[in-house]
């Protein structure tokens, strides 16, 4: 019967007959502008998709892929002749910045142009929520007018920083699932996933030079908490402990995945604090050699008192190290050190501490932190890498040249922005994935406080008050998925979205064009495309209007 499909399909390429209005126009996040002019554009089994590089190829396969899923056509890549008529055609513009697209689409043609990778992938991410719904199906879908309208698309991204961050420590998530949250990024023209790969709870990236991270670090007791029961067999070993951990080739192939998307990975490697998973592989890393169980519950344990020793010289050359093996698997340029939560009750009692106190004239706890962070700043920097903490590490003094990532409100980064440092706005009143979306009764356990989708759509990572100066150096925002209650992958979906839509827009589109009434129009046509894609989604989230 399949092919019988195929064949009725092939051979009724009639011009479309529908016509396009501008509700048809149903683009996350929403472009900078839209023209939309008469007629229509239909893909069929002869239409080709011409293209010049290997990026526009693999770019137009993102879209040639759905057509020979869903329509039963594959519509050809080729790299020669110009095929003007019925033809995807890619072309190079350099006057087209960084991630900036321009995408013309007339009845008989349509042109992409880009400058740069970027641009590319997300012309035709917009081409592709601009055909129906159906283009994201898993199946054949018979009987679809694959028509997109006469339009003229331009865009470019508002921010440079459009990131989500994934926990990974609390709860394990295998390497299949990270590149299924890539390909949401992708569609949403995120490019930042900041992977949280150390926290108290495991550790989960090998490194090399210490192997024990891994062999006892990255698995913990698995606790008799009820809610957490719902953990994944897959990810207990035999001794029945909780966990996992990415090698080094699994994380060069998520790199390489997420490359292809356009995504930077961003690796965050927790210091001093979040740590108990590297003491207790190595229990001379903490102040007084005190061996710590990986026995914390995936909800984790405050205050945070198990953290590195700053005065023996033992634990820099361990993080130095490390670095040094993340940094050969991470092309990135921002390494996130972490820096948040350290209750420094330890270094106060520590010899070692306190001896490096006085040689090194610090006055306080939070002064040695900043001469921790500030080492570690030195080091990255020497390497030709940028340090970005979160806002703890304003605390005794900001090391120069790094990067903010403000999460207590956007207080920090405002202080960071106004002393010339770049910063990266995720405040936990807007940008806080693990919170509730919906009435709590509804909604399944989550850490705690508020975070409708209307409140997501509020976001703006320019604060107010900053001066033009100031606003400069905002990179972006970012939405943080701390996983302590998110024991399964299609629970982390369920947490991602639909929030995910709303922050890609306040980080993509001109704040000008925000509207809240036309974005929870446009969203629904994001949930047939979330039903097609098998995400599961949170409905909630929608009931809660402005
Ligand atoms: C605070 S945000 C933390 C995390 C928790 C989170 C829970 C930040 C830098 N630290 O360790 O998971 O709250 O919402």
């Amino acid at each position: 019967t399949l092919v019988i499909v195929m064949m009725a399909l092939n051979s009724c390429n009639v011009p479309s007959q529908k016509v396009f209005t501008e509700n048809d126009i149903q683009i996350i996040p929403k472009p900078v502008s839209t023209v939309l002019g008469e007629g229509s554009f239909t893909f069929n089994k002869n239409t080709k998709f011409q293209v010049t590089s290997e990026d526009q190829r693999s770019a137009a396969a993102a879209l040639t892929d759905r057509f020979s899923i869903v329509a039963g056509f594959s519509p050809e890549i080729i790299t020669e002749g110009q095929s003007a008529n019925n033809a995807v055609i890619f072309v190079v513009d350099e006057k087209l910045k960084e991630d900036a697209y321009e995408l013309s689409i007339k009845k008989d043609q349509i042109n992409i142009k880009a400058g740069q990778p970027g641009g590319f992938l997300y012309g035709v991410q917009t081409l592709r929520q601009l055909l129906p719904t159906a283009i994201e199906s898993q199946n054949i879908e018979p009987d679809i007018d694959w028509s997109v309208p006469v339009i003229k698309v331009k865009d470019h991204p508002r921010f440079k920083w459009r990131g989500l961050m994934l926990d990974v420590s609390r709860h394990f998530f295998k390497k299949d699932y990270i590149k299924e949250v890539i390909d949401g990024l992708a569609r949403h023209k995120m490019n930042v996933l900041h992977f949280h790969l150390v926290d108290d709870q495991g550790w989960r990236i090998e490194i090399k030079k210490y192997p024990k991270l891994t062999e006892i670090g990255a698995w913990r007791v698995d606790h008799e908490d009820k809610h957490w029961n719902a953990r994944p067999k897959a990810s207990r070993d035999e001794k029945g402990t909780y966990g996992g951990f990415y090698t080094q080739d699994d994380i060069r192939e998520i790199i390489a995945y997420a490359q292809s998307k356009n995504i930077e990975v961003v690796p965050e490697i927790e210091m001093p604090a979040h740590v108990s998973s590297a003491i207790a592989s190595y229990p001379e890393l903490a102040c007084f050699d005190n061996p710590v169980p990986i026995s914390v519950p995936s909800g984790g344990v405050w205050p945070i008192t198990d953290i590195y020793c700053a005065g023996k010289e033992h634990t820099f050359e361990f993080l130095e190290n490390v670095l040094l093996e993340v940094m050969e698997l991470f092309p990135s340029k921002y390494i996130h050190i972490g820096g948040d939560e350290a209750t420094k009750t330890n270094w106060k009692k520590c010899p070692h501490c306190q001896r490096r106190m006085k040689t090194e004239n610090l006055k306080s706890e939070e002064e040695l932190q900043s001469y921790f962070i500030r080492r570690m700043e030195r080091f990255l920097s020497i390497h030709d890498r940028v340090l970005i903490g979160w806002d703890e590490i304003l605390e005794g003094g900001l090391a120069p040249g790094a990067t903010v990532m403000s999460w207590r409100g956007v207080k920090g980064g405002l202080e960071a922005a106004n002393d010339g440092h770049e910063v990266v706005m995720t405040p936990n009143s807007h940008c806080y994935f693990d919170h509730y979306q919906g009435p709590q009764g509804d909604e399944p356990l989550a850490i705690g406080g508020y975070l409708p989708l209307n409140k997501v759509y509020q976001f703006d990572p320019v604060v107010e008050s900053m001066t033009e100066e100031q606003a400069s150096y905002v990179l972006g925002g970012q939405a943080n998925l701390w996983a302590e209650y998110i024991p399964t992958t299609s629970h982390s979906e369920y947490m991602i979205y639909p929030r995910l839509a709303a922050l890609s827009e306040a980080v993509w589109s001109p704040k000008e064009s925000r509207d809240w009434q036309d974005f929870s129009t446009r969203v629904q046509t994001m949930f047939e495309r979330y039903d097609y894609q098998r995400i599961n989604y949170a409905k909630s989230a929608y009931l809660i209007t402005a």
